[in-house]
């Protein structure tokens, strides 16, 4: 049987690759617990510095394979405590770049999966769907979090309750993704942003990250604190002095992307 999972190790980053074309990458267990395993090595592995989460063949990624559930409802529960919600904080505190390139389509968990990520790119072939409500469900792996944060309450309900499909141009007009590329540029686009991700100050990425996570829930004067104390941080870090040095020296900074 295919690695529902390929990992390609590249140049200071990873490319993880959902693997079931021909279920349209949808999650089964055995995907999930190799997703975990990539993305736990990828965020320990000190040489790597950014990541790219794509799907194999036509699509991104289906959601949940609807195959291999029963309607039992404690198993249903069970699948978002043991294996969607752990990959969605995964993600999000992984303290490094991950990079979604949506390369077709992104359907119920799927969809949520892309949003998880830092930064999403969408081939123009590529569509959104909450398909959730079609089979009876309600939105998970953060679509109740992610969505009306980042395309408003007006859309977020209107998606969540018709299950209406987005294209990925509509997704870059609406803020929901970064950009829509040409199928054809996808994976080159994509790639060379994570090959320059990769050579970025790593750490000080994280940070970044840890405070535009926590903006959701502070004030401002919180945010404000926060900042302070992640500007301590990252000016104690080496990238910034190599940041400061380059700049003065009018040349490209060589930054290691280490917090020591
Ligand atoms: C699939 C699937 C799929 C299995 C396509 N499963 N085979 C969490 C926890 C617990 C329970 C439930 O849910 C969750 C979270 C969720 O993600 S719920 C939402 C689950 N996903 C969906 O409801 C989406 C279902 N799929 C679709 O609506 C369509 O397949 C889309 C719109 C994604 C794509 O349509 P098409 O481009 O027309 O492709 P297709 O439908 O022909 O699919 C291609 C193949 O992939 C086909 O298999 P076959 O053997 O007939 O060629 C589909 O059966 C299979 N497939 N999604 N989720």
């Amino acid at each position: 049987m295919d690695t529902p999972v390929l990992v390609e190790a590249r140049e200071g980053w990873r490319k993880i690759t959902l693997n079931r074309p021909d279920k349209l990458n949808a999650f089964t267990v055995e995907l999930h617990r190799a997703l975990a395993i990539a993305l736990d090595e990828a965020a320990a592995d000190g040489s790597c510095r950014a990541i790219l989460l794509t799907g194999a063949g036509r699509g991104f990624c289906a959601g949940q394979d609807l195959e291999s559930i029963g309607n039992d409802a404690s198993g249903v529960r069970d699948l978002l405590t043991e294996h969607y919600n752990p990959l969605i904080r995964r993600i999000r505190t992984l303290p490094k770049p991950i990079v979604c390139a949506v390369n077709g389509v992104a359907a119920g968990a799927g969809a949520n999966v892309a949003l998880a990520c830092d930064i999403v790119l969408a081939a123009k072939r590529a569509k959104f769907i909450q398909a959730f409500a079609k089979i009876a469900l309600v939105p998970d792996s953060g679509g109740t979090w992610f969505l009306p944060r980042l395309v408003g309450e007006a859309r977020a309900k209107a998606l969540a309750l018709t299950g209406e499909t987005v294209s990925a141009e509509q997704a870059e007009r609406w803020g929901m993704i970064w950009r829509a590329v040409d199928d054809e540029v996808l994976m080159g686009e994509a790639e060379a942003l994570v090959a320059h991700l990769a050579t970025q100050p790593t750490a000080a990425l994280g940070l970044i990250k840890q405070a535009l996570h926590a903006s959701a829930e502070n004030t401002l004067d919180a945010q404000l604190d926060l900042e302070a104390e992640l500007q301590k941080q990252a000016s104690q870090m080496p990238d910034y002095a190599e940041g400061l040095a380059a700049f003065g020296e009018k040349r490209p900074a060589r930054f290691t992307g280490r917090s020591t």
